[in-house]
């Protein structure tokens, strides 16, 4: 049963404006030593999918890995029964939730490796507007080193997704999407949200919102867990390309448009 967890009308109104928010002591210190235990074991079992996003020479290392919930019963609890459902409910205005998937994001001590400035659901496999991702840190996260965002960029514009390190067009084809703007030239035009956080905090953010994050300092580590759900609106949008991540077999079972009613994206709210 995920727990209750009312947010104001503020909240609600800022995630449609801005599309990204941030909610401080949504986690207690049970679910954030639970979070800590599966971000350990998960970089200590890293899945097929898993990737080395930073270059052979940084002094850190920033690893990803993609939908392992199934393998570890510590986020499933966290994306089933902590606040996390009810929240998203009420930031995607929906009347459902449906989980998505999780994401694994740690920079370790010393990490250079800048995230680029990306939408994310280019990348995916999904149409609709009514969805959320949480970046949830385990590890406090100075103002330097957490993610940022471009304010109002889940409007509607799709810009291309590329390839991290070296700026590949895999998906979309070349030309297809609109460009990325030069978004740290143009402050004044391209208006920046980012917080520091505390474990217990996290951000929320629409998958249309632009983001991007810098390297780490020499200290700290930014262990951060991420949840996705969709809403109400939701439709499965088959690519012809290896989408991040990829879903083998869900075209399979799942026609072009349908709900995305498959074990791989169970129902979290409402509560049966
Ligand atoms: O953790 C980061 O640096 C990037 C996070 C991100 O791109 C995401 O959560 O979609």
């Amino acid at each position: 049963m995920p727990r209750p967890h009312n947010l104001d009308a503020e909240t609600i109104a800022a995630y449609a404006h801005d599309g990204a928010i941030v909610l401080r002591g949504v986690f207690d210190q049970r679910e954030l030593a639970l979070l800590e235990e599966g971000i350990e074991h998960n970089l200590a079992h890293l899945s097929p999918l898993a990737l080395e996003a930073s270059e052979a020479d940084d002094p850190g290392r920033f690893v990803e890995d993609f939908c392992t919930w199934q393998n570890n019963p510590d986020y499933e609890a966290i994306l089933r029964h902590s606040a996390l459902p009810h929240i998203a409910v009420q930031l995607m205005q929906s009347r459902s939730a449906r989980l998505y998937h999780d994401h694994l994001l740690v920079k370790e001590p010393g990490t250079r490796q800048p995230t680029p400035w990306h939408q994310d659901q280019p990348y995916y496999n999904v149409s609709g507007r009514q969805n959320v991702s949480f970046w949830i840190p385990v590890d406090p996260v100075p103002l330097a080193s957490t993610l940022r965002f471009v304010a109002g960029s889940h409007a509607g514009t799709w810009y291309m997704p590329r390839t991290f390190r070296d700026q590949q067009a895999r998906w979309f084809p070349e030309g297809t999407l609109a460009e990325l703007p030069a978004i740290d030239a143009e402050p004044e035009r391209f208006r920046q949200l980012a917080w520091a956080l505390e474990p217990g905090d996290c951000v929320a953010f629409h998958m249309l919102s632009l983001h991007a994050s810098s390297g780490v300092g020499p200290v700290q580590r930014r262990r951060v867990f991420s949840a996705r759900y969709l809403g109400d609106d939701a439709r499965h949008a088959p690519r012809s390309w290896r989408t991040s991540p990829p879903f083998p077999g869900l075209t399979d079972r799942l026609a072009d448009g349908a709900v995305l009613d498959d074990p791989l994206f169970p129902s979290v709210w409402p509560v049966r």
